[in-house]
Formats: C-alpha cells, structure tokens, sequence
C-alpha cells in the first residue's frame, strides 16, 4: 500500500450523501457539477479508496469501499428526483429539450397533465409513434403517479399535491419519435405550486420568480374543467385565468416570444355535466377564448386552445383523453438553438425493453456508444 493523496466529493448542501453515495442529491451528473459540490483533497492510504468515497465519519470497512467512477465500466445513473435549475439547464446544454413550462392556479391539473405522459408511456407510445426513452426523474413521476394507481388502493385516482413550499422543479422525459426515424427528444416540464399564482395576480413583483418562461418553448395554462362545468365556480376560474395573463402579458413575462396553450382540463367533468350546466359552461368557454385571442393575439407569439382529460374520474372518456397531441405538438415546438441528438434506427424484433435499452444508451451492434 502506498500513500495517495485522492479527492473526495462534499456537498455545501444539508442532507445530501455525495460523500458517501457519489450521487448528487439534486441529481446532477457527474456530481462535481453541481454548484454545491467541490472537491477536497485529502491523503488515503492504499489507491482504492478514491474519487466520490467514505466520508471521515463513516465506517470505513473494506467491503463497504466505493470504486472511482470509470465512464469506460459503469453507467452514471441519475438519483431519479425532480431537478433543479441548474440540473435542468445541464441537460438542455448537452442535448437541447423542449421546456414546457405550467402555470394555472391549484388544483387545475396541471401535476397530473404531465404525469399521465409518464403513465401513459408505460402502456404503448403516444399515438403509436412517441415511446419512452428513458427520464432523469423518474422516482419524481412515480411519487406523483403513485395516488392514481390500483396499488395505491385509492377509491378514486388522485394526484400527490405540488406542496406551496416546494420551489420551481423539472421533470424529465426522454421520447424517441418513430415517425422522426427514432429522433430522440427530450421534454423538461416546469412545475411549481399553483398557490404562487395566485400570489403572483395580487403580488405581481413575484413574476420575477417565473423564471421559467423566459427560456419555455411552450407555456401551458391549465383551466380547471370541473369549476367550469360548475354554474357557481365558472365565471370567478375564467375570470382569474384571464387575470393571470393579464399580469404576465403586463409584466412582460408573456410576450411575443411565447408560445401560449391554454388547456382545459379534467373535459370528462364537462362531459358528465348535465345538460343545462354544460351548454352554459360551452358559452362560457366559448366567450373566454375569444376574449383571450382579442386581448392578447397582438402580444403573445401563438395562443392554443386545448382541452384533456389527464385523469378522468368519470364518464366514458379515457386516461389521457387529449394528452397526445398536445405532447406532439410540444415535441415540434423548440427554439432553434437545440442540440438534435439522432439515434440509430431500432432493431426489428427486440422486446420493448431492449429497444428502450438500445434508445436509452443508443448502442450500434457493436456495442459502441454513439452520441
Ligand atoms: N375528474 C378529473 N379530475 C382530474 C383530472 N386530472 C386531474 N384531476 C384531479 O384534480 C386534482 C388536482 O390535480 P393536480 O394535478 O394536483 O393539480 P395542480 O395543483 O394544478 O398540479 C387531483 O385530485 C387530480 O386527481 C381529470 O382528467 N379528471
Ligand atoms: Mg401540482
């Protein structure tokens, strides 16, 4: 044994175990990129113990020893969480990704839009043509679609709630588009709590928070169906709706870079009301989209209208009723300085879970990487 002088990782962060694990607790990879990691530089005997290893306080008994990181022999994985800024803005340096940013006041299904993709993708490809290519986030997805599962053994499906506490997170997804000849893209969902919203209407110097939309290739405005097919909730939901792009159209959040989807959600509420209430709510929505295209067409780049049923509790709509498109629409929508990675085309007669593992590592038959 010889004496070596090796880094170890730390973390400035409370809570994170880069020290022990090597995994940054935010996600990013390789760890030392993180703005809170850095490296100290510490003498250890014997040229084992090395690179992301045992802290000074932790047992340090030979089979517990961590191996350095050989890019040539292992495989990076991601801690699987929600990522921060900084995480995120690492994948859009190395890959490019569409950022699709939500906005929308609590409750208007904004988590349970971008969780059902996930779902959805674990069944069959979106429209037969977008699959899963993998996700840096996918412990994330499953918190949050943990509630709308029979395992959950929830009566109805429910989505875990965005806490007001928790600050701006992405989620991740990797699709590989079979109609693109297995072009790989990636799609950053930008989510935080619809309180701040709210917030933001009374408070507008919270909109310098929303940094998020600055760099969004799409902006999604959630409108909660079920207050709309509701005669006493309608008119205050698309009255603050339009509030809400008021002040971001004011604030210069929302502009002519942008591009606007305005989505109804939970449509299976609207379907299943009765007939009455949903002839007025049909009015209503119909005076609410034209009044947004009216106010803001001149100011806004584009402005969509769409309408889903990410997790319909009722009537004869299916899970994900509308999510396809949308995400297709989200896919072709990217600013122009992204990176377009081409994978390879997918062997013919492979399980879905070799051809998720050929996309996801893009590997040639020789078994080079070939990013
Ligand atoms: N009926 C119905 N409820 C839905 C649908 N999508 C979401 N929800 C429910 O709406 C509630 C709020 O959704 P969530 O995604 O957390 O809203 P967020 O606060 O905007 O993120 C949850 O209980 C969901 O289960 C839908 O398509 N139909
Ligand atoms: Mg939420």
């Amino acid at each position: 044994m010889t004496d070596t002088v090796s880094k170890i990782l730390r973390c400035n962060a409370a809570g994170c175990k880069v020290a022990q694990t090597g995994n940054c607790m935010d996600g990013v990879i390789p760890a030392i990129a993180c703005r809170n990691v850095f490296g100290q530089e510490e003498p250890a005997v014997g040229s084992t113990i090395s690179g992301a290893h045992l802290a000074e306080d932790t047992p340090a008994d030979d089979e517990d020893e961590l191996e350095v990181f050989d890019p040539d022999r292992h495989v990076q994985l991601a801690s699987g969480s929600a990522l921060d800024v900084s995480a995120a803005q690492s994948i859009l340096e190395a890959r490019g990704a569409t950022v699709v940013a939500f906005i929308g006041f609590k409750g208007s299904g904004k988590t349970s839009l971008f969780s059902s993709i996930y779902n959805l993708l674990q069944s069959a490809p979106l429209s037969s043509k977008l699959s899963f290519a993998g996700s840096e986030t996918i412990v994330d997805f499953e918190i949050r679609c943990h509630d709308t599962r029979l395992a959950s053994k929830q009566l109805v499906p429910k989505t875990a709630r965005t806490e007001r506490s928790s600050a701006l997170a992405y989620l991740h997804l990797r699709l590989a588009d079979d109609s693109a000849g297995g072009t790989v893209r990636d799609l950053l969902f930008a989510d935080r709590s619809g309180e701040f919203f709210k917030d933001a209407i009374n408070d507008t110097q919270l909109c310098d928070e929303i940094k998020e939309l600055h760099r969004a290739d799409a902006i999604a405005l959630l409108v909660d169906g079920e207050d709309l097919a509701d005669n006493q909730k309608r008119h205050g939901a698309l009255a603050n709706a339009l509030s809400l792009i008021q002040v971001l159209v004011d604030q210069q959040k929302l502009s002519a870079t942008h591009n606007l989807d305005v989505i109804v959600s939970k449509a299976d509420a609207l379907a299943s009301a009765p007939e009455s209430e949903s002839k007025s709510a049909k009015a209503a929505r119909q005076h609410f989209e034209r009044s947004i295209s009216d106010r803001f067409g001149a100011q806004i780049g584009s402005i969509e209208f769409w309408e889903v049923a990410a997790c319909p509790k009722s009537g004869t709509l299916g899970t994900g009723h509308g999510v396809p498109p949308l995400v297709r629409r989200w896919v072709v929508r990217k600013k122009p300085n992204q990176i377009e990675v081409v994978a390879s085309p997918l062997s013919k007669n492979l399980s879905e879970f070799d051809r998720f593992n050929e996309r996801y590592f893009r590997r040639q038959p020789t078994g080079d990487v070939n990013v």
